[in-house]
This record gives structure tokens, sequence and C-alpha cells, in this order.
């Protein structure tokens, strides 16, 4: 059995360069209270100077971006392959003349990583997307023939202008021509009201456990509505902490879009493919989703042969510095022993079997 985390993240050391040069959002820098740790502050909403020191960014030290940690952090837990990918918010912030150039840098600093360990590491690489769309194309082609990658990272902004911005059709197009995968992941979370005057008090805990599922769903949605999958059939499409919300939601997404008098009016009903359809031909879900209730909503969607086991590494580390064994990897270990405890085969394949055929991990 060959267990592959498909969810598990690093800041390459051009990229932490970058961010150690900013000021602003993102960024890393230390604070008078919290000492000599540098912290990294990347999430809207984080940089709020009423923010106390503990909820304002998190610690960082070389698990983020020492690929020697990664595979530490993958033998101590058993894993036997990383697919690696820079985490949020990629290169969303850059201005356009600089993100292709930076992007380049940064994939080819990933795939070199990648060779280093050679069948351990493979990755997903990073689209410039402020950069005008025939650089992100060439990147998209360029990544096609690196040796390492196995499709792209993105979050839900797209252009700018979300997933549903027809905008991004050559960018749908050029993916779906290579069979190139899009890893989509949460960053942008929900607009700050959302969470009331007292989210400081409560950490993270909104922006993470709430926002980010709640922001993968409406971006997924808003591609459903628009026709990306009616346009690009054949484009896949891996979505982070198993869909958000989408496999509980969908038959309300799905019966609110066919009771919708404006969408048949506007013909936009017809010959569309019903959300079940793409959940079982586009879709597949990571396994980071932390209890068996959630894994099987995701199995219900989509099947057990399109989720994939994840950690989401170097983020959600023990808060006792002793411990070894991280508690959110052997959460996600146990709610795929629970879900699949009558399917010894389905648990396999959810733990490794399925990200080795999805994303030709034997080639
Ligand atoms: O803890 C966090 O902020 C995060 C994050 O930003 N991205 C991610 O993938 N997981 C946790």
């Amino acid at each position: 059995m060959v267990v592959v985390d498909v969810h598990t993240h690093v800041y390459p050391p051009t990229f932490v360069e970058l961010l150690r040069s900013r000021s602003s959002v993102p960024y890393i820098r230390t604070f008078p209270e919290t000492g000599d740790v540098a912290r990294m502050v990347i999430l809207p909403g984080e940089d709020d100077p009423n923010t106390p020191s503990t909820a304002r960014g998190r610690p960082v030290g070389p698990e983020y971006w020492d690929i020697a940690h990664k595979i530490a952090f993958m033998d101590t837990h058993k894993i036997d392959v990383s697919v690696i990918s820079l985490a949020n918010p990629w290169l969303d912030f850059l201005p356009s003349d600089e993100a292709g150039d930076a992007a380049q840098k940064i994939n080819d600093d990933v795939n070199d990583q990648c060779s280093k360990y050679p069948g351990r590491l493979f990755a997903f690489g990073t689209l410039p997307l402020s950069a005008p769309i025939d650089v992100i194309v060439k990147e998209i082609e360029r990544l096609s023939k690196m040796k390492y990658m196995r499709g792209i990272i993105m979050g839900t902004s797209g252009l700018g202008q979300g997933l549903d911005d027809l905008k991004l059709d050559p960018i749908y197009a050029a993916l779906e021509k290579h069979s190139s995968l899009i890893f989509l992941h949460p960053h942008y979370g929900l607009p700050q009201s959302v969470y009331g005057p007292r989210t400081n008090e409560y950490g993270h805990v909104l922006p993470l456990a709430m926002g980010f599922p709640l922001e993968t769903t409406i971006a997924v949605t808003r591609m459903l509505l628009s026709g990306v999958w009616d346009r690009f059939q054949n484009l896949n499409v891996l979505i982070a902490h198993s869909g958000g919300t989408l496999p509980f939601l969908a038959g309300r997404i799905e019966s609110c879009i066919s009771h919708d008098a404006h969408m048949k009016k506007e013909g936009k009903l017809e010959g569309r493919r019903p959300i079940w359809d793409i959940f079982k031909k586009n879709i597949y879900l990571d396994a980071v989703i932390y209890s068996e209730v959630g894994l099987k909503a995701a199995v219900e969607a989509s099947g057990a042969d399109r989720l994939l086991f994840g950690t989401d590494h170097p983020f959600f580390p023990p808060l006792e510095e002793e411990a070894t064994q991280w508690e959110s990897v052997s959460t996600n270990y146990s709610a795929i022993k629970t879900a699949f405890a009558q399917d010894d085969k389905a648990a396999k394949d959810v733990l490794g079997g399925n990200a080795v055929r999805i994303l030709r991990l034997h080639e």
C-alpha cells in the first residue's frame, strides 16, 4: 500500500524572500511582543492593529520552506509520496508585470525540490494569474512539460472576478488540453463583517473553519452556474477540504437551479449538466475534513474512487511543541479508517491508490 498526500504545502525560499521584503499583507516579519519568531501574515483581515499578536498571522519556521522538513514529516507520518503545492495567497497579489517571471522562478524551484527526492515528491504548479492571458497560458504549457508537475493549484479569485469569469475560458481550455488538473484551494474567506465584532477573540477559527469552506462552495457553484463544465467537459478539479460544504449542499444547489425562473427564461437550464454528473466525472475531493461524517458526504457525492488523502502540512501543527505526531494528520487517518472499516480496498485507494492513478504518479 502506498500513502500519498495530495494536500501539502511549501513556500519555496524565493517566495519566502518575497514575503520578507513586504510590509503589507501578505508578509513575514517579527513583532516586538513575539520575540525572534517570525510570523507570516497572509489572510485578509489578519493585519488589523487591534488583533492580538497570537491571532495575527502564524509563527513560521523552516517547516514552511525547507524541503528536508517535509520529508521528515512524511517519514514520521508514514507518507510515501507528497504532491506539494505553493500555499495561499500564491501570486495573486503581484503586479501584472512581475507575475510571469515570479511564477517561472517558483515553478522551477519546486520542480527542482522534487528532483532531489525522486519518487517521493511531485507538485502542482502556480499560475501568474495577474499577468496577461497569453503569459498564463504559456506557463500552463511550460508546466505540462515539467517532469514532476501534475497540475496547478489556484484560488477562487481567478483573474480577479471569480471562476465564473468568461475571460478565464482560454485558461480552462489550456488546462483541459494538457489534462492539467486544477487543485482549487480557498484563501479569501468571507467578508469580515460576517464574522462579527468579536472574531479576534476566536483566533483563526471563523475564517478557517467557516470562511474557507464557504468560499470554496460559492466559487464552485459559480463555475457550475456559468456553465464552465458544459463548455469544458474534460476539465478536472480537485477541491480542497472535501469540497467545502458542496457535498452536503449539492441537492439544494441543484433544486434552486431547476426552480429558477430567470435562468429558465434565459435558456440556461437547457442541456446543462447536473451537479451530480459533474461530481462523478470532473470533480475529485481531498479527504481533509477531519471526521467520518464529512468523509461519508464526500464519498456519497463523488465516490470512493475520487477521494484523496491529504494533510494540509505545514498548517495545523500541534499546539504542544514536544508532540511529534500531528493530531491533524491522525484525525484524518482515523476518519478514513472508520469510514471504510468494511472496505479495505477503498481505504487503500483513498490513502494512495486513487492519487497514483489520477495523477499518474507511476510515470
Ligand atoms: O492556517 C491558515 O491560515 C491556513 C492557510 O492559510 N492555508 C491553508 O491551506 N491552511 C491553513
